[in-house]
């Protein structure tokens, strides 16, 4: 995305099963074995802020750092934050969490956002006017964290409470180089579902229905023995009733019911 955004160059771009990891990214990442990845010129650049950093000094046009090293540092400080603090706040002890352990995330989380909100206060981007380093870093906030909330079912951000921060997700969400470039939300959302579940040691509705799916053929194989046995029991059965039938009167013609 941030290369969509910023800089508009000409890119591929790969999606990742994270449950199912290919080969390809072994190779890319054989360290962390994560997204995402940078390939460029044939050689893999890893870890996002790295990769942010990259591309900055590679492609110089439309800069994502200021020229100011004070504000340059800000920058850099906030982008980090995001990845230390805020994403591992909400996501690892609160998405992935229950009970005592989630509502101390929470309240990590909430202070972390806190955080946000203030030096958002009276900005329309972290980076002044334009989307720049500490935007992209924090990005994922702004499609996320709704979803994050949705699938722990608890609210952390309102318009109330965080009214810069929220200012802040709908102008990058709607920003005309971000729209469109998220991942579908219906499977993020069932991804994060089967996360958190695997997390919290309960077997996850995804993996019931998978469950479920692989026992279909064994389901029909049952049904189809029973189907079996009922067709040859009734059979029998019918068989058998003829075979009376046809004792006690002589001749099956001469019964009313098959007469016709
Ligand atoms: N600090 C890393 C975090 C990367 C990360 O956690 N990626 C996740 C997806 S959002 C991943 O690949 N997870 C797979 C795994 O942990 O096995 C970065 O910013 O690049």
């Amino acid at each position: 995305m941030s290369l969509e955004i910023t800089k508009h160059i000409d890119h591929g771009r790969g999606s990742e099963d994270l449950f199912n990891k290919s080969p390809l990214l072994l190779q890319y990442n054989p360290v962390e074995k994560k997204v995402p990845v940078l390939v460029h010129n044939g050689k893999a650049i890893c870890e996002s802020l790295v990769i942010l950093e990259y591309i900055e000094e590679t492609w110089k046009q439309t800069p994502l750092l200021p020229e100011d090293p004070y504000q340059k540092a800000n920058a850099r400080f906030w982008a980090k934050f995001s990845d230390d603090k805020v994403f591992q706040s909400i996501k690892w002890d609160v998405l992935l969490k229950e009970g005592k352990e989630q509502e101390e995330g929470i309240l990590a989380s909430l202070q972390n956002l806190r955080y946000l909100e203030e030096e958002l206060r009276g900005k329309k981007f972290f980076g002044g006017e334009a989307i720049g380093l500490a935007d992209l870093a924090l990005g994922w906030l702004a499609y996320y964290l709704n979803i994050f909330e949705e699938v722990a079912g608890l609210k952390l951000v309102d318009q109330e409470s965080f009214p810069s921060l929220v200012a802040w997700m709908q102008e990058f969400a709607n920003a005309p180089v971000v729209h469109g470039s998220w991942p579908d939300r219906d499977k993020l959302a069932e991804k994060l579902v089967a996360m958190r579940e695997a997390s919290l040691g309960k077997e996850t509705r995804v993996l019931f229905w998978v469950k479920t799916a692989a026992a279909i053929p064994d389901l029909l194989h049952y049904l189809l023995d029973c189907w079996s046995f009922m067709t040859f029991t009734a059979a029998v059965t019918l068989l058998g009733s003829l075979y009376v039938l046809r004792d006690k009167h002589g001749s099956l013609h001469s019964l009313p019911v098959l007469s016709s």
